[in-house]
């Protein structure tokens, strides 16, 4: 059985970073190891919550698997307790990467073109040089914006655009970069993707459904994570990710009474595990 890490926070309450991803790889049929990056009483959607930072545990806890002989088939990475974070799960990168070990980035800092709670300009430059690790990188387009330091509402408005930015993100890794969010038509939603070896473009498109929903883009990142490690092309780990996101929002629609903080990804589950 492939067996993954996944780096990022535990939101007790909020259906979204290591509380999602888990479910997901699971579901793929993977072994999840997490390491947690902090953790908090809530998702920072949610007014006051409690955080506590785990950067102390990074290196004791990846001593100890490096001790055991434990190696990964993936690593991603995705919502930071904090900007120092980062250059220890480089170093965690490093211990751990092995030919075809790939790297999932999130680069997790704001989404509707503002950064979340607690995050600030200086987090920004930081990622913008770890980005630097990733084999696949998946940005939305706050955080395409934030990593090229242009203005969201300078967001390009057609596919010529998109094109030029998402080559431009790619030379921040030299890998894989797949841009979400992009609406080029009202009902339509789409992610652009581009490998930067090959020069490959992918744009996959479906139907837009009006619902700001958080955790979808850790989903995407997991779905992502999951099917590279499985051995899928980048067009078929592209549409896998977009149908399960959208699978996990129409069963959060179908309940006039769903919870406003996260999508029901529980009752599509099924869906994941038929498909991968
Ligand atoms: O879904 C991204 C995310 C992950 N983790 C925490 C968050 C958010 C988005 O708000 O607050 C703690």
């Amino acid at each position: 059985m492939k067996r993954v890490l996944t780096i990022q926070d535990i939101s007790c309450l909020g259906k979204c970073s290591l509380t999602a991803a888990l479910p997901v790889l699971s579901a793929m049929g993977m072994e999840a190891v997490i390491l947690p990056t902090a953790i908090l009483s809530a998702h920072t959607e949610f007014k006051g919550a409690y955080v506590r930072d785990l950067t102390e545990i990074i290196e004791p806890v990846t001593k100890h698997w490096k001790e055991q002989g434990i190696t990964f088939d993936s690593l991603s990475c995705g919502y930071f307790g904090s900007a120092s974070q980062m250059a220890l799960v480089k170093q965690v990168f490093a211990e751990f990467k092995s030919d075809g070990t790939r790297v999932v980035i999130d680069p997790v800092m704001g989404d509707y073109g503002r950064l979340y709670t607690g995050f600030d300009m200086e987090f920004v430059e930081q990622m913008r040089s770890f980005c630097r690790e990733a084999d696949v990188l998946l940005p939305n387009l706050t955080e395409a914006a934030y990593l090229l330091g242009i203005d969201y509402a300078a967001l390009p408005q057609d596919r010529t655009g998109y094109e030029k930015l998402v080559r431009e993100l790619a030379k921040l890794n030299e890998g894989i970069v797949v841009l979400k969010g992009i609406q080029l038509e009202k009902d339509r939603i789409g992610v652009l993707a581009c490998d930067a070896h090959t020069g490959e473009i992918i744009f996959c498109e479906r139907d837009y459904l009006d619902a700001k929903l958080s955790g979808t883009g850790d989903i995407f990142a997991a779905v992502c994570q999951g099917a590279f490690t499985r051995g899928m092309g980048l067009s078929e780990a592209v549409e896998l990710a977009m149908d399960f996101v959208l699978e996990c929002m129409k069963k959060t629609l179908e309940d006039k009474n769903h919870r406003w903080y996260g999508v029901n990804f529980e009752e599509a589950l099924p869906y994941l595990y038929d498909r991968r």
